[in-house]
């Protein structure tokens, strides 16, 4: 057995010596395999990829050809593949942590109202986080889950996307599904399961959605959206579904909608990843699969929740496009979702994304973060590396921004939103027939006895059943 394993006689431990090392110009492709595998892997690779000569292949030569593989060569040489032999895939970064252009092969194409109006969403979201989080301490609110330090990723991704792609969201994108239009009242309507929310008020927290901006309801179990997302891209390559943009007015051919589906490096963790992005890949599912990876699911950090190259190198294994992103670096997040876009829409295939960020917050207002990471590494990348700073260093660089823009903004941002959190929580809730409706076009039996039985209690124990907050009070069941 011993002698099997040891390989390490055909194995160097040195990396590649190519140009992995520096950061690549934007490219999302299969490349990653030539780029990370050693040198003689790699090659091999590289030469398989020409087109198959009958005299050198010994495949071709012994007429053999599996059908399980792309095309490869047969070795006389056995080696186990050693993943620690790969080189990380790179992560593509197009402004630095000072403001300054890191990319400088590309121009920019974001004009100053665009910036600008990116930069009072990112504060926005801080603003409603922070409004929202004092207010579930103050028993105000149930629950809730703050965004700070993925604000860049949110908005970033969204402002890439066309008005008819659909977004499927975990619950950290509370900024996409701004940039995407939901308002700050409707944010509000969600969050205190008032008579305006477009679920009714049956979910908890956080469980945003909009059927007309077409943004999915957000669920809690973890990655149910990303088969629901592949299944949506097929649906809308079935159904040929535009884009929702003229293409005249943006002088651009129309490819089609697309879908793009966030989820965490935790959720990544479900078979349900695994399965969504099979089917994507199998049956060219126009999605681009958003990967936010903060570094911790709760209180799991990623190193005890995976042993390989983080998330992306999952794509690549099941033969997705991929690439790693800055996820702290808006303009870069935006590009390669752009990126991601063209090639989802055009080729008619899933691209997955992996945005590198870090959790700021703690995971819920459930929960302790500094019970197991020390406050320290918290407070360091929060000075280091802010998503929000490194936008407005950009901006003050342009001249697009200044100190007094910024006190003037926050004041403005407070106020227009503690203005609908009053009216938000303030407003009645839904009527109570809405936890019987919806789920049937015509409510059964067993149902309508229930609705029947839960009115008599009602009635019976009147004192006990405070309905004066619900839109109707006990008329508002229905039942009579
Ligand atoms: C199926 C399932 N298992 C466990 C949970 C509990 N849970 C909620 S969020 C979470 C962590 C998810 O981490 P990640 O996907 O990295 O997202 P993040 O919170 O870091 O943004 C867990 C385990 C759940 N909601 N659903
Ligand atoms: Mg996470």
């Amino acid at each position: 057995m011993k002698a099997f394993f040891n390989t390490s006689s055909k194995v160097t431990r040195t990396l590649p010596k190519t140009s992995h090392t520096k950061i690549p110009q934007l490219v999302i492709s299969h490349k990653y395999i030539h780029s990370t595998l050693s040198e003689k892997s790699a090659s091999i690779l590289s030469e398989s990829h020409k087109t198959p000569d009958a005299s050198s292949s010994p495949r071709i030569n012994k007429g053999l050809d599996f059908p399980g593989i792309t095309k490869t060569k047969f070795v006389k040489d056995m080696a186990l593949n050693d993943p620690a032999l790969l080189q990380p895939m790179e992560i593509y970064r197009l402004i630095d942590v000072d403001g300054t252009q890191f990319d400088k092969s590309y121009e920019v194409d974001v004009d100053k109202d665009l910036a600008i109006r990116m930069y009072r969403e990112m504060h926005i979201i801080g603003i409603l986080d922070n409004i929202m989080y004092e207010a579930q301490r103050q028993g105000r609110l149930s629950f809730y889950m703050v965004n700070a330090g993925e604000e860049a990723s949110a908005i970033g991704s969204a402002s890439a996307l066309k008005p008819n792609d659909v977004i499927f969201s975990q619950y950290r994108e509370a900024g996409a599904i701004l940039h995407r239009g939901l308002t700050v009242k409707e944010f509000m309507s969600q969050l205190y399961a008032n008579k305006n929310d477009h679920g009714h008020g049956r979910s908890m927290p956080v469980h945003y959605m909009s059927k007309t901006l077409r943004i999915q309801p957000i669920s809690s179990p973890l990655a149910t959206q990303i088969p629901h997302a592949a299944g949506a891209a097929y649906a809308l390559k079935v159904l040929g579904e535009k884009s929702g943009v003229d293409p005249k007015s943006e002088n651009e051919i129309d490819d089609g909608a697309c879908v793009i589906c966030y989820f965490g490096d935790g959720a990544a963790s479900e078979g349900d990843f695994h399965a969504a992005l099979n089917m994507a890949a199998t049956l060219n599912c126009p999605v681009i699969f958003f990967c936010r990876n903060n570094g911790y699911a709760i209180s799991t950090p990623t190193k005890e929740q995976y042993r390989g190259d983080g998330i992306a190198s999952r794509g690549i294994g099941y033969g997705i496009e991929t690439i790693r992103v800055d996820g702290n670096d808006l303009l870069a997040v935006r590009r390669v979702t752009q990126k991601a876009r063209e090639v989802a829409t055009r080729d008619k295939k899933p691209v997955l994304i992996e945005a590198m960020s870090y959790r700021i917050s703690h995971h819920s207002t459930s929960d302790d973060s500094f019970a197991y990471r020390p406050k320290r590494e918290v407070e360091d990348w929060k000075r280091k590396d802010n998503p929000v700073v490194r936008f407005r260093k950009w901006l003050e660089l342009k001249n697009w921004w200044n100190e007094d823009e910024e006190a003037k903004l926050k004041v403005e941002l407070k106020k227009s939103v503690l203005k609908e959190f009053s009216a938000g929580e303030k407003t009645l809730k839904p009527q109570i027939r809405n936890i019987f409706d919806d789920m049937y076009d015509t409510l059964p039996e067993t149902l309508i006895e229930q609705r029947r039985e839960l009115g008599e209690i009602l009635d019976t124990y009147p004192d006990h059943f405070d309905l004066s907050h619900f839109e109707g009070g006990r008329q508002g069941l229905g039942d009579k």
